[in-house]
């Protein structure tokens, strides 16, 4: 296991380099202030934001429908928040730089990532096991994402990566389930990096580079969004396709929808 205080990790070589205070503070401030009043709670100045956003989440969670507090996810994922976040100047060179490329793209919509005991909706754990992201994205050869912790990834909350293995291109995956889920045997050749996150800084990665994240009791929050490279050849022959595309209901309006306007 490789740790900070004995390894920086170089992007090219590693798949994967964490860059400190990269997110000014008060963009990542503003969406758990956003997190907060869209959980119908008001925004108590004097205390912590992350304890309260885990309060307010845990607090819709208990008072709504499974599907109602998934909508909510999904809200909270679409904030222009997290938009912000995710274009923020430093944020954008940095990917230019480590994709060597000026043409960029954010082609795939940004992820909210929670862990936690207590946010689990079923028996099933909200851990992500080794895993690539670009079996699920099929974007450029390049992609790149960024992972950016809103709280609790000190510790155990963050990210662990296996460091270089994205250099041997797609590897084995078994069953699909919430990901393209990798054997700890195909990847156990490979050193794990994992070092704990404060709020501010970043990890990028290497799509292709295998990571997880591990089953713990206390509330974590990260989200993620993915860089593209749009000089990428190969990609331009596949005309820009992705995996992930928004695929929109074209059903009939029904009687109620034609009436939204009219009442
Ligand atoms: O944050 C997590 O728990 C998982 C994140 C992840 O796997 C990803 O960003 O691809």
């Amino acid at each position: 296991m490789l740790n900070k205080t004995n390894y920086s990790p170089d992007y090219a070589r590693d798949g994967v380099q964490y860059f400190e205070n990269i997110i000014p503070d008060h963009l990542i401030s503003e969406l758990l202030c956003e997190v907060i009043a869209l959980c119908g709670r008001k925004v108590d100045n004097s205390k912590n934001l992350f304890l309260q956003a885990e309060e307010a989440l845990f607090g819709y969670l208990n008072n709504n429908s499974k599907s109602g507090y998934l909508a909510l996810l999904r809200a909270i994922k679409a904030s222009v928040r997290v938009k912000q976040i995710s274009i923020t100047p430093s944020v954008i060179s940095k990917a230019q730089k480590l994709l060597n490329s000026n043409h960029i793209s954010q082609r795939s919509d940004p992820v909210l990532h929670i862990t936690g005991k207590k946010f689990q909706l079923s028996d099933r754990s909200l851990a992500a096991p080794w895993h690539q992201d670009w079996p699920a994205l099929r974007t450029s050869k390049h992609t790149l994402v960024v992972w950016v912790p809103l709280g609790g990834a000190k510790g155990k909350g963050a990210l662990s990566f296996k460091v270089g293995s994205h250099q041997n291109g797609v590897i084995n995956s078994g069953d699909v389930d919430t990901v393209y889920s990798i054997d700890n045997e195909e990847v156990s050749d490979f050193d794990t990096l994992f070092q704990g996150m404060p709020e501010g800084d970043a990890a990028f990665f290497n799509s292709l580079t295998v990571h997880s994240s591990q089953d713990i009791d206390e509330f974590r929050m990260a989200i993620s969004f993915r860089f593209e490279d749009l000089t990428c050849p190969e990609w331009r022959k596949r005309q820009f396709t992705t995996s992930q595309s928004i695929v929109i209901d074209k059903r009939a309006l029904t009687d109620e929808e034609k009436d939204l306007f009219h009442k």
